[in-house]
Formats: structure tokens, C-alpha cells, sequence
């Protein structure tokens, strides 16, 4: 199986870290063909993201969701917008033809919240596209 796994954009809020859960992971998944992206190292996030996703056309795409907040009261920068973000361009390029997988600390966090969005997101695009078709 053709898998993506795929670091969270922070914004370039951050100094960019290496990914390590990815880097476990990729390690992990023997016997498929698996690519790894980040966003935090590359120009141009979304069309870099949107090119490997038209390129590769992966049936599993893994985001690994490290960060929900900077947790620094000085300078407050939730990173959840870009997590959406990305979900939407999967979901706009893949239009359906893909399964989602989540997993990294910000997402042990918020599990529940997290998948209540996924299921949300992915829904409401799918009756929207039922509707323009
Ligand atoms: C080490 C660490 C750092 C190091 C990172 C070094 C490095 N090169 O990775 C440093 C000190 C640089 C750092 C910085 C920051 N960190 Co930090 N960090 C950690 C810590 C202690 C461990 C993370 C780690 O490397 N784990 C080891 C790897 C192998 O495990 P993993 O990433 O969890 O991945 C495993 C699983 O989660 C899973 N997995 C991961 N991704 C995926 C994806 C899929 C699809 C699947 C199925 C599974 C999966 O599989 C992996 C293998 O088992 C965590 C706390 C924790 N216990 O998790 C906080 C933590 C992740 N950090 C946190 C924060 C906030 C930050 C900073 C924003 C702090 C700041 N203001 O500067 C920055 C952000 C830096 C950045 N650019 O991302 C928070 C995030 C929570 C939140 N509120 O957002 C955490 C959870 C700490 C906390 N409790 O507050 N951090």
C-alpha cells in the first residue's frame, strides 16, 4: 500500500524538530511503499503538500499531530487551524479514494474532539459534493 505520513504544520511559529514519532513509524511499516513529508521544512507548505498528495496519490495518509498549542502564556499560538487545514486539502484532492489515520501526542490529548471534527469535516465535504454533483 502506498502510505503518506505526514508531519502537522505549526505555521513556521516554531523552529522546525525533526519528526520523530514519524521517523518510528516509517521504521515500523515494513512491506509498503511509504514517503514522509513535513511542512515545517519545505517553502511552500500547501502547494508542496498538494503536489506529493497529486504525485504519490497515497491510500493512507498518517498526520502525526504533535503540537495543539505553544503552552507559552507570552505568546499564545494555537496550531489546530493548520491541522484543518491540511485535513481539508487531503479530503480536496483525494475526494474520498484515501484513509485517514491520526495519532502523536496532541491527538492522544484530544481524541475524542479530534475525531468528532475528522468525521465532521469529512461528512459535511462529501454531502456538499453530493449536492453540486
Ligand atoms: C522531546 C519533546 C520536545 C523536544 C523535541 C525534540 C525532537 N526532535 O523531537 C523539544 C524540546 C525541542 C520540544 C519542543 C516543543 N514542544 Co515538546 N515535547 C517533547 C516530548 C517530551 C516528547 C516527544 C517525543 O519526541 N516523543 C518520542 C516520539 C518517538 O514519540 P511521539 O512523537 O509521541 O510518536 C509516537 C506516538 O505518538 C505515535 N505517533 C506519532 N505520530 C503518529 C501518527 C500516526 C498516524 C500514528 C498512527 C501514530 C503516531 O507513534 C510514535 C511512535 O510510538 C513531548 C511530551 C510527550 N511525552 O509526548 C512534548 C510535547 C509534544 N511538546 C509540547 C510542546 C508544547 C512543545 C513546544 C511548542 C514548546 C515550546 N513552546 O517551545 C515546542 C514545539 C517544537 C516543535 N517545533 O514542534 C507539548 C504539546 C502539547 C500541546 N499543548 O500542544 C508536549 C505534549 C508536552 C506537554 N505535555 O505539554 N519538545
Amino acid at each position: 500500500m502506498k502510505i503518506l505520513l505526514v508531519q502537522a504544520y505549526l505555521g513556521t511559529q516554531e523552529p522546525p524538530i525533526f519528526p520523530l514519532g514519524l521517523s518510528y513509524l516509517a521504521t515500523a511499516v515494513k512491506g509498503h511503499n511509504v514517503k514522509v513529508f513535513d511542512p515545517n521544512v519545505v517553502e511552500n507548505p500547501p502547494s508542496e503538500f498538494t503536489n506529493i498528495l497529486l504525485r504519490f496519490r497515497p491510500e493512507i495518509v498518517g498526520i502525526s499531530l504533535r503540537n495543539i498549542d505553544s503552552t507559552n502564556k507570552r505568546k499564545v499560538v494555537f496550531y489546530y487551524r493548520f491541522f484543518k487545514e491540511m485535513i481539508s486539502l487531503v479530503e480536496k484532492h483525494l475526494n474520498g479514494h484515501y484513509r485517514l489515520v491520526v495519532g502523536g501526542p496532541g491527538f492522544s490529548m484530544f481524541a475524542n474532539e479530534i475525531m468528532f471534527l475528522l468525521l465532521s469535516m469529512v461528512f459535511l465535504s462529501r454531502v456538499k459534493m453530493r449536492f453540486e454533483n
